[in-house]
């Protein structure tokens, strides 16, 4: 469920000029429209190219939707929410509690909604950028992105999945329009997405085939609904919603002594999934198809209690011949065997690590953010900047997800530093700053080298946590109380900036051929 907004979207015509503008209204992009109103820094937009906020909260509304990290933790520590009914939201209950976040802080008209971004280009005569979207042109001294990592969806592949039929869809475009009551389905893929949808329309359709190309490592799901008197005391009793935050919080960390840096450890927690296997299955042979043959963490670890005894169902079959091809009213796998279905699917995640949008973004040079990611690994500082893209930073920027505890925390870190930098930049009157790339490369250096130890490159799995180049450049390698140790504060000596005064000539004027060389600190 969405609340409805109002609708602020416009079309200008010559381009707008405010001081920042925020691309992306999901929780990171939320939250710095937040801060930076309380900052009073209110000459800013949001683009935002849904018709809602929420980002992929708001998009991902497949049947079983819901969050695998209790929302106690998964929300903004600023605008705790005493209401919710269960330990593990819903996609419903987290999508309200955006809006209602969005409407308490007053943010709804700083954003143009419907504002699909499709370039964002650095102008080396002006030191602004300029962004073209579907509504119409913008000019901002500042961009902060806050795209999210999950919001292209990845269309895999597949020989003939075009020529198809029936009704197909991806996990995160979900037509609510097609009712599946009766129908032969196949689910593409085994991860978070699939493994919630599977068990909710299992007993709806009648057959169910899900392809698994890589069997994922399942944990127990500990939800439960809230009772009325824990209800009241998250309410009444002042701290106890803090404190149960706390214990959620400190109960995940101690996964990442296993995670990242003694992957032998999650052992432990092999033996308690393998344990839900048995439970969750009779058939010996479909217990070992669901069995994993990696360390568990390599990939995301899932909970379910549902997704082993959906797959256990007479009308639900696993299989795990590789796919060779669509037809259209049928999959075909390898061994030949050809399986017949009215609707498909598709839940083979995100473009995490090629996102689409980097291809839009130019920065000094005019060189894209996806050349620049293509020929150096997706590389930044801190998550929130990248050398050769000055005045822009990142949320949820690169080596800043995690794989077992909530992102919001994250946001929330790197929100603290970028509106420090934005602060720093008024404060020196700053026209133009660009991360080091000495200090860039050396943050690299010491994130991979705390990388080597973890399960994400040592636990015999492919994932998309790892780049083209063999870098796990998705994923913090460390305590996330570490990253918000070093994001507390903005750290001017690690980028070149130039005052605006000293720019060789102001801003708005459009003389052509000037580079500016942003001068050392
Ligand atoms: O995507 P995924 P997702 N042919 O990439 C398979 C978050 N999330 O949408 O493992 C056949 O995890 C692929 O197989 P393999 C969460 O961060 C959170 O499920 O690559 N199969 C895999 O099984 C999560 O990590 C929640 O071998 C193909 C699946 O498709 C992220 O979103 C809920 C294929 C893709 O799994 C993405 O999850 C849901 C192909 N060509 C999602 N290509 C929460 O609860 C891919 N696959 C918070």
């Amino acid at each position: 469920m969405s609340l409805t907004v109002t609708d602020t979207s416009e079309r200008v015509t010559a381009p707008r000029q405010v001081d920042t503008v925020i691309i992306g209204s999901g929780f990171a992009g939320l939250g710095a429209a937040i801060k930076l109103t309380q900052k009073g820094k209110n000459n800013f937009l949001v683009l935002e190219r849904g018709n809602d906020v929420g980002g992929t909260w708001r998009d991902n509304t497949y049947p079983g939707a819901a969050c695998d990290v209790p929302s106690h933790l998964y929300s903004y520590s600023f605008a705790l929410n005493p209401d919710w009914t269960r330990s593990f939201s819903t996609q419903p209950e987290i999508q309200k509690y955006i809006s209602s976040v969005a409407r308490k802080y007053n943010v709804l008209d700083k954003h143009v909604f419907g504002s699909d971004v499709t370039s964002v280009t650095w102008d080396e005569s002006t030191h602004r950028w300029n962004i073209v979207a579907s509504t119409g042109e913008y000019t901002a001294k500042v961009v902060v992105t806050a795209v999210g990592a999950l919001c292209e969806p990845n269309l895999p592949p597949i020989k003939g999945i075009e020529s198809f039929e029936g009704d197909v869809f991806h996990s995160a475009q979900w037509n609510h329009d097609v009712s599946l009551e009766g129908k032969r389905v196949a689910v593409i893929g085994t991860g978070a997405s699939a493994i919630q949808i599977v068990p909710a329309i299992a007993d709806t359709v009648s057959h169910l085939d899900v392809y698994q190309r890589t069997a994922p490592w399942i944990l127990p799901r500990f939800d439960r609904e809230y009772t009325g008197l824990e209800k009241f005391a998250f309410k009444r009793i002042p701290g106890f919603q803090r404190l149960s935050r706390t214990g959620i919080y400190a109960a995940r960390e101690t996964q990442v002594v296993g995670l990242a840096k003694k992957p032998a450890l999650m052992r432990i927690f092999e033996l308690i999934a393998k344990q839900q296997i048995n439970k969750g299955i009779k058939d010996k042979s479909l217990r070992k198809k669901v069995t994993p043959n990696f360390r568990i963490g390599c990939k995301r670890m899932l909970i379910s209690n549902a997704y082993y005894p959906a797959l256990d169902r007479a009308n639900v079959d696993l299989v795990t011949d590789g796919i060779a091809e669509v037809k259209a009213n049928s999959i075909v796998t390898a061994d030949g065997t050809e399986r017949q279905i009215d609707a498909l699917v598709v839940a083979t995640g995100f473009h995490v690590t090629d996102s689409p949008a980097y291809q839009g973004i130019y920065g000094k040079g005019g060189k894209t953010l996806a050349q620049t990611f293509e020929e150096e690994g997706q590389q930044g500082y801190k998550g929130a900047a990248v050398a050769n893209y000055p005045n822009m930073f990142f949320l949820v920027g690169p080596n800043t997800g995690l794989g077992h505890t909530s992102m919001v925390f994250m946001i929330e870190s790197q929100l603290n530093y970028v509106i420090d930098a934005l602060d720093t930049i008024d404060k020196h009157d700053i026209g133009v700053i660009e991360v080091r790339k000495d200090v860039q490369d050396e943050y690299n250096a010491d994130l991979q080298d705390r990388m080597s130890n973890s399960v994400w490159m040592n636990g015999g799995c492919a994932s998309w946590y790892l780049d083209k180049h063999g870098n796990n450049t998705t994923l913090w390698p460390d305590f996330t109380f570490r990253f918000r140790a070093i994001t507390r504060k903005f750290d001017l000596a690690a980028y070149r900036s130039v005052a605006e005064s000293d720019l060789p000539i102001s801003a708005g004027n459009t003389v052509a051929d000037t580079d500016i060389e942003v001068a050392a600190q």
